[in-house]
């Protein structure tokens, strides 16, 4: 059916249908921020190292949870506000939905309302790069993927001076609420801002939205980032079409690494879609201690298996962030980010890698010394790159999944050596990654963004500064959605970055006591020795409703049986 906005030859037929989709708001937030009032919880503790937390933000630790309920409140339509977001991080699906969603609801308020959107993340603070968003301007964004609206970017604003930029600017264009949308690390640098504004006195208010695909930004209130439901359903239709692949031609085994930085929640979830027949999970890893060598032995152990029944074929999913999993991978990543640190001058005047590696094999214990240098060049090198602003380890840039197949070929070798393994072996490795993270929103993430979005215009207009937005019992219909903040210095605990302690927001990790596992762990030999591959296909936009408006696995098994 042609539309008006299909005329738009930048604009594909899709996605001038999804631009017509219209997200449903959960009832609470349907009359506008006018008609919601808050309700203050008990005060909150950080989630670990308490005093030190509470030392380093004395005006916003042990805020209380605030939920919104019914109830006017013609004040927040009086004051006229002039709010601005800022997209920071890495992409995920739903982000124009937030920025549409925070519009609409300012507007809805007080047409006079302004927002402004920084350009390229938090970098667009400290250079005033910004521009206003219209809803002319948001007309064709609505319900799309990418972040391309404003950009993004990983900078952090943690230095005294840029604290000081970021002040002048949101003063100098009379900036009274700013909305970061991003992970952890985004939200702690939210969280930092919110303080550093209480503590000069100035009336801006600071509220953060839970964006990662990782899904590692969770707790009781935050039941899931948003990004996840859309990327794990695109890298599970990828993995089950490779699984059908497999099946077909059974003759060879695939490696398959997904995106995570660190917690293993995506690959758990693909997982789930489509029954693979083995999947790494790094913080089982990290929980059983297992050394590089025991996972290259269980490896080696389902492939002879399946060889001895004729089956020289297969799908292994490999969580990104297992490298950091592994004990003494782990061990080897925390010595290389101090020295990457302490020596960054000196590195920095290096010319080749191969310098850059004999230096600072030559300042490392014996021990990780050696590891080092056992490692494959290419591995090596990848884990010396740059840190990102925060201090992390860039995972995307390292291929765990060919470690992991260098070092099967030499062990089914040995193996065949030995008469334990009389299969073939051929390899195919992916990396699916980017690939999920500008997907068209599912219809789970286009709802979820916009109210996300337009639950923080209503924190705005209500003054809760230093805020993540909060939407939950979201197994429920969006229209019982339940909305309302969490202080981001809840979250937080103190941990080692570039060298030295900072206050952060602790990642969710998988949980090995928690539902999606322990589901999995039951089913996995299962799944390793037979096909029981599922092939979920793509995300429907249109059609009955328990196709469009599925939710994760992940969801489901955590907040399912929860009321
Ligand atoms: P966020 O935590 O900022 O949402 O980013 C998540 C992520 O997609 C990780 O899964 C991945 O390791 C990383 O970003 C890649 O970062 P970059 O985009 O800088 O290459």
């Amino acid at each position: 059916m042609p539309t008006k906005t299909s005329k738009n030859p930048n604009c594909s037929l899709l996605q001038a249908h999804r631009c017509l989709y219209k997200p449903v708001l959960p009832e609470i937030l349907k009359k506008g921020p006018c008609f919601v009032k808050v309700k203050t919880g008990k005060a909150t503790q950080s989630v670990a190292d308490q005093a030190t937390v509470k030392k380093m933000f004395p005006n916003t630790y042990g805020m209380p949870e605030v939920t919104f309920i019914k109830g006017s409140n013609p004040a927040v339509g009086k004051k006229t506000v002039k709010a601005a977001v800022v997209l920071s991080g890495g992409q995920a699906p739903g982000g124009h939905n937030v920025i549409a969603g925070l519009l609409d609801g300012l507007k809805k308020a007080n047409p006079k309302n302004k927002l402004y959107g920084f350009l390229g993340g938090p970098s667009g603070i400290l250079d005033a790069q910004w521009k206003e968003i219209t809803p002319k301007l948001m007309e064709n964004y609505r319900n799309t993927g990418g972040f391309d609206l404003i950009q993004s970017g990983r900078t952090k604003i943690e230095s005294e001076e840029q604290l000081a930029k970021a002040l002048d600017t949101l003063k100098k264009y009379k900036v009274n609420a700013l909305i970061i949308v991003g992970g952890d690390d985004s939200n702690t640098n939210a969280g930092v801002l919110a303080e550093y504004f209480k503590q000069q006195g100035a009336d801006i208010c600071v509220i953060g939205v839970p964006k990662t695909i990782d899904g590692d930004l969770k707790n009781d209130k935050i039941e899931t980032s948003f990004g996840f439901d859309t990327a794990t359903k695109i890298y599970a239709e990828m993995v089950g079409n490779i699984c059908r692949d497999v099946n077909s031609a059974r003759k060879y085994w695939h490696f398959i690494r997904l995106m995570g930085r660190s917690a293993s929640h995506i690959t758990l979830e693909v997982a789930h879609e489509t029954h693979p027949n083995v999947t790494l999970v790094g913080e089982e890893v990290l929980a059983k201690k297992m050394t590089l060598k025991q996972i290259i032995d269980y490896l080696a152990g389902i492939i002879a298996a399946r060889a001895k029944q004729g089956k020289n074929f297969g799908v292994v999913l490999v969580p990104e962030g297992l490298i950091e999993f592994i004990p003494e991978m782990k061990a080897l990543i925390s010595a290389l980010n101090d020295l990457l640190a302490d020596h960054e001058a000196e590195l920095a005047k290096m010319d080749s890698i191969t310098e850059k590696k004999e230096f600072i094999i030559s300042k490392l214990p014996a021990k990780l010394a050696a590891l080092m240098k056992s490692l494959p060049a290419g591995i090596a090198s990848q884990l010396m790159l740059d840190r990102d602003p925060h201090g992390n380890v860039q995972v995307s840039l390292i291929e765990t999944e060919k470690l992991l197949v260098e070092m099967l070929r030499t062990r089914l070798a040995e193996m065949k050596k030995a008469d334990k393994y009389n299969g073939k072996f051929s390899a195919i490795m992916h990396f699916f990654g980017y690939e999920g993270r500008c997907g068209v929103p599912s219809t789970f993430d286009a709802n979820y963004t916009y109210a996300l979005g337009y639950n923080a215009a209503a924190l705005a207009l209500n003054g809760c500064s230093g805020y993540l937005s909060s939407v939950r019992k979201l197994t429920r219909k969006p229209q019982q959605w339940e909305c309302g903040g969490v202080p981001l210095t809840m979250m937080m605990n103190i941990e080692r970055r570039k060298g030295k302690e900072k206050p952060v927001i602790r990642k969710a990790l998988v949980e090995l006591t928690g539902e999606p596992f322990k589901q999995f762990a039951k089913k996995r030999d299962l799944w390793a020795m037979s096909e029981a591959y599922l092939f979920p296909g793509p995300i429907q936009y249109f059609g009955p409703a328990e196709v469009t408006d599925m939710i994760t696995y992940t969801l489901r098994f955590e907040r399912g049986g929860k009321k």
